[in-house]
């Protein structure tokens, strides 16, 4: 490695993006959850793409709500699962910004599912990013409809059972069957290879906007240890182990033009 790439490699991995907003007041995450780094990774892709000033954030109740503090970019908060109508009404008042959703599993598939299916229905030109971390996490780890089969929540203390509750919700599949989506992916940020090409994801998705092509989702794995009664350590091996295989990597959709 020259000194120059050396150099560039450790500013990349130590040096923090303009758009990420220090936590001098204290960090509200539990130690070993993923949600921080997915701010990070949108901190990075608009950076890149130069596009911080131009792109309006908006964030659900939950966990994912904090990370409208950790983001220097325009924001708004809303009630819980009503993420995507705010993000419809900001959209049509300002078509040439990036708009985009940050929320949980519950957030999106659950409260937020009429909402969801009236964005993905109408093919609005925005962005939703969810979350998914198997459980409602802010709460105390109640079932999400993304809750593994056999997993221990506190609505499901034996373990999920698929006769009583049914199987988990594969979102990023299911939004590439719609016609108006012109990108559906599912990424993570557990190691440095998942968190790279998730940030990939993030910025070809805000590129499906920029082009008007429709409307684009990324599903992000993000581990929430204290709910599933792991270490960040063994929750590590449970994504890889558990999530991942239940819930591939990869793009499902990406297309520039609905025919
Ligand atoms: C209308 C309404 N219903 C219920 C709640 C309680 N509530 C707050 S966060 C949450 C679940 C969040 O789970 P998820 O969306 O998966 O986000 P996470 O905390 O896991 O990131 C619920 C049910 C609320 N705040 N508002
Ligand atoms: S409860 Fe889970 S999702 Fe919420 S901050 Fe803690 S680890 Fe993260
Ligand atoms: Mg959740």
């Amino acid at each position: 490695m020259t000194e120059k790439t050396e150099a560039m490699t450790r500013e990349r991995v130590t040096g923090r993006p303009r758009l990420l907003i220090p936590q001098t007041a204290g960090f509200v995450y539990c130690p070993g959850c993923h949600e921080p780094l997915v701010a990070r990774a949108i901190a990075e892709a608009l950076e890149e793409m130069g596009m911080g000033d131009e792109t309006i954030g908006v964030f659900d109740i939950g966990c994912n709500s904090f990370l409208l503090g950790m983001l220097d970019i325009d924001s708004v908060l809303t009630p819980h699962g009503r993420p995507p109508d705010m993000a419809t009404a900001i959209k049509h008042v300002y078509p040439d910004n990036i708009v985009f959703t940050v929320q949980g599993d519950g957030g999106l598939l659950a409260i937020g599912a009429d909402p969801l299916l009236g964005v993905l229905t109408r093919a609005e030109k925005i962005t939703i990013m969810m979350l998914n971390n198997a459980v409602y996490g802010t709460t105390g780890g109640q079932m999400a409809p993304t809750s593994l089969v056999g997993q221990k929540t506190t609505t499901t203390p034996e373990g999920r059972d698929a006769i009583k509750s049914g199987f988990p919700i594969h979102a990023a599949e299911m939004i590439a069957t719609f016609k108006g989506t012109a990108y559906s992916a599912r990424g993570a940020v557990n190691n440095p290879y998942n968190y790279e090409r998730t940030r990939e994801y993030i910025k070809v998705a805000f590129g499906k906007q920029m082009s008007k092509a429709g409307f684009s989702f990324i599903e992000i794995l993000v581990a929430c240890p204290p709910n599933w009664h792991l270490s960040p350590i063994d929750s590590l091996k449970w994504m890889e182990e558990k999530m991942i295989p239940e819930f591939p990597l990869g793009e499902f959709k990406n297309v520039d033009k609905i025919e």
